[in-house]
């Protein structure tokens, strides 16, 4: 009898791990402990290839304000995304980088197409008419992503058991950061990843009312 508990065991822990997957919460801090906002923290099965469905619907970054919202969108390879204009004045989107290359020109409202993301990379956009519009759509050739929030979080469900590459970029810190972890199962971890992050590069947005030209 008791030759066969630990058979029994295991059995029972191999249809839990096929049934159960667990969470990573990512902790993104500065050197000082402040949290981190806008970083992409993104998991990469080591032992299988992950499987990668693409969103029926594309993924939305807005014009509004003046400013692309959100900053930093993630996206799996395959993802289509529009850019909807949702101010008076219109805008010109586009992209020099090389995971994709668009241009947008000048128009209000919704684009007719949406932008198709095919290639793993981090893409920067821009805005042709305002120098201070930049947001990042980050394309990852996993499913297993999440971005931080003010408080620092980024939370990845659902992840399958197993070993994991886990990644962190941000659009200020240079390289990415690269850390091996293991899940197990159902339940949650926490993994604390400090970042210094580099000067921001933004162009300082043009006081209001300045008379441009462009409104
Ligand atoms: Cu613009």
């Amino acid at each position: 009898m008791h030759r066969t508990r630990p058979i029994f065991l295991l059995i029972l822990l191999a249809l839990d791990s096929a049934a159960n997957a667990g969470e990573i919460r990512v902790e993104v801090r500065d050197p000082k402990g402040a949290p981190v906002a806008d970083a992409v923290a993104s998991l990469t099965p080591l032992d299988a290839a992950p499987a990668v469905q693409p969103p029926a619907e594309p993924v939305a970054v807005l014009q509004e304000g003046e400013e692309f919202r959100p900053h930093v969108t993630p996206v799996v390879v395959g993802t289509r995304v529009t850019f909807p204009n949702r101010d008076a004045v219109q805008h010109h989107v586009f992209s020099v980088s090389r995971a994709k290359k668009f241009d947008l020109p000048l128009y209000r409202g919704e684009p007719r197409e949406p932008v198709l993301f095919d290639q793993p990379g981090v893409v920067s956009l821009g805005c042709n008419i305002h120098d201070w519009m930049s947001a990042y759509i980050v394309v990852l050739a996993t499913p297993h992503f999440a971005r931080s929030g003010d408080d620092g979080v980024a939370l990845i469900i659902s992840v399958p058991p197993g070993r994991h590459r886990l990644e962190v970029w941000h659009p200020r810190v240079k390289a990415t950061l690269t850390r091996e972890v293991t899940v197990e199962g159902a339940g949650s971890a926490t993994q604390v990843i400090a970042l210094t992050l580099g000067v921001d590069r933004r162009v300082r947005r043009a006081p209001e009312a300045a008379g441009s030209g462009y409104k």
